[in-house]
């Protein structure tokens, strides 16, 4: 679909797997409900293996496929890269793409390393000089839900955050027998829960509440630390055969942090919650109200206002739907409610809205930054066995 009238906007996407079907739903989704600055187009689709990636373009709407991402970076036709594959390549991708003079789109976490994040983080902000754009997809702030209750304590609706409990709950791999992947390798994936799922509530709670963890106290666990290897090694990134592999990242993160307002935080994140599928649950308590979210019934936010007299006082159940929420005002009638693809759809509206406007899209890199600073606090604090373990700013 081409609007004459608005500036295109050619886009490269690395990766076909599950960000990679995801985010080309949102390319093609956004520009058809939303008013868009810039036309999106889904020019190139990039894949290591030929026959996948041109079943994969045809399936999920790309004009063309290329083989080697490098490829992709040299074309004249891509004015933006999104890029949907596991932590281990975010740099090396992400930085080539910001010297090429491309926009980017990384998936979060934003890298495997601090010092991974602290190269992308400083070659954003050199790109930034001449107008190219990076951005970090933590695609769960964009759950209307979520930016509501961002938009409450903004308002000063909970007045002063007291205490942030925050679950990132799932259970796929909780059975012994479940396959390695490449998200249980740490040379692949940086970290296991603690980067992929925990890394979105330490991002969730710090967009709610509009503050930093300033430090933390942790422990990780390893349940299973053998796994039977897939038959096939498409999934593993060439890592598949016969026989077992080592599990080399966490299974479980729990910690303890201070935000910078003075609020103390609990966190857990956990691939073994049996019967948890991607239950978020966060929850704040303020001086002035309390607000809790819950993934499972995304459409919805629970929030109590401690104003009102306590003999009818109680936590209101609202529906996120109607047209004066973040985001819902472009979908379905007030009742009828999004889904988990819509956080991405909405990702891209607030991206393409940031490019056209010649601003910084948040979460930006340096933002990427900070979350990776914190989960590698998680890390050094486990293993140190410590207290408490201060994050640099
Ligand atoms: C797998 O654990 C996963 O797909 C994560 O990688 C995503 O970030 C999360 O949103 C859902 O679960």
């Amino acid at each position: 679909m081409t609007h004459p009238a608005r500036p295109p906007l050619r886009v490269g996407l690395i990766g076909h797997a599950f960000m990679g079907a995801a985010h080309s739903h949102a390319w093609r989704t956004a520009p058809r409900f939303f008013d868009l600055p810039l036309d999106p187009q889904l020019t190139v689709l990039a894949g290591r293996d030929a026959a996948r990636v041109t079943e994969a373009a045809d399936r999920l709407g790309w004009s063309s496929t290329e083989t080697d991402w490098q490829r992709l970076l040299e074309r004249d036709d891509v004015d933006l890269v999104d890029i949907c594959t596991p932590g281990d390549t975010h740099a090396e991708m992400a930085i080539a793409a910001l010297a090429a003079g491309k926009h980017v789109l990384c998936e979060k976490p934003l890298a495997n390393t601090v010092a991974e994040a602290e190269a992308m983080a400083a070659a954003a902000e050199r790109a930034a000089a001449s107008g190219v754009r990076a951005m970090v997809g933590f695609t769960y702030r964009r759950v209307p839900a979520v930016a509501f209750a961002a938009r409450l304590v903004a308002d000063g609706r909970l007045g002063e955050i007291r205490h942030v409990r925050a679950q990132y709950l799932q259970d796929w791999i909780a059975d012994p027998a479940a396959p390695m992947s490449w998200r249980l390798q740490r040379e692949k994936a940086g970290s296991g829960a603690l980067g992929d799922i925990g890394a979105h509530i330490v991002d969730l709670t710090q967009f709610i509440t509009g503050q930093r963890i300033t430090g933390v106290s942790a422990v990780l666990e390893t349940f299973v630390r053998k796994r039977p290897l897939p038959a096939s090694s498409g999934k593993l990134g060439g890592v598949g055969g016969e026989g077992m592999g080592e599990v080399t990242v966490d299974d479980a993160a729990v910690f303890l942090g201070r935000f910078t307002g003075g609020a103390l935080a609990t966190f857990e994140a956990t691939r073994f919650a049996l019967g948890r599928k991607n239950a978020i649950r966060i929850e704040v308590n303020g001086s002035a109200g309390s607000l809790a979210f819950d993934f499972e019934d995304m459409n919805v936010l629970h929030f109590y206002d401690g104003s009102e007299p306590a003999a009818t006082a109680g936590f209101r159940r609202i529906v996120v739907t109607e047209p004066e929420h973040p985001y819902v005002g472009a979908w379905w009638p007030a009742g009828h409610g999004l889904g988990y693809e819509h956080g991405f759809t909405h990702q891209i509206v607030d991206l393409v809205t940031a490019l056209a406007a010649g601003e910084q899209p948040t979460p930006s890199f340096a933002d990427g930054l900070q979350v990776q600073r914190v989960l590698d606090a998680v890390e050094r604090s486990a293993a140190a066995r410590s207290t408490w373990t201060d994050i640099p700013t």
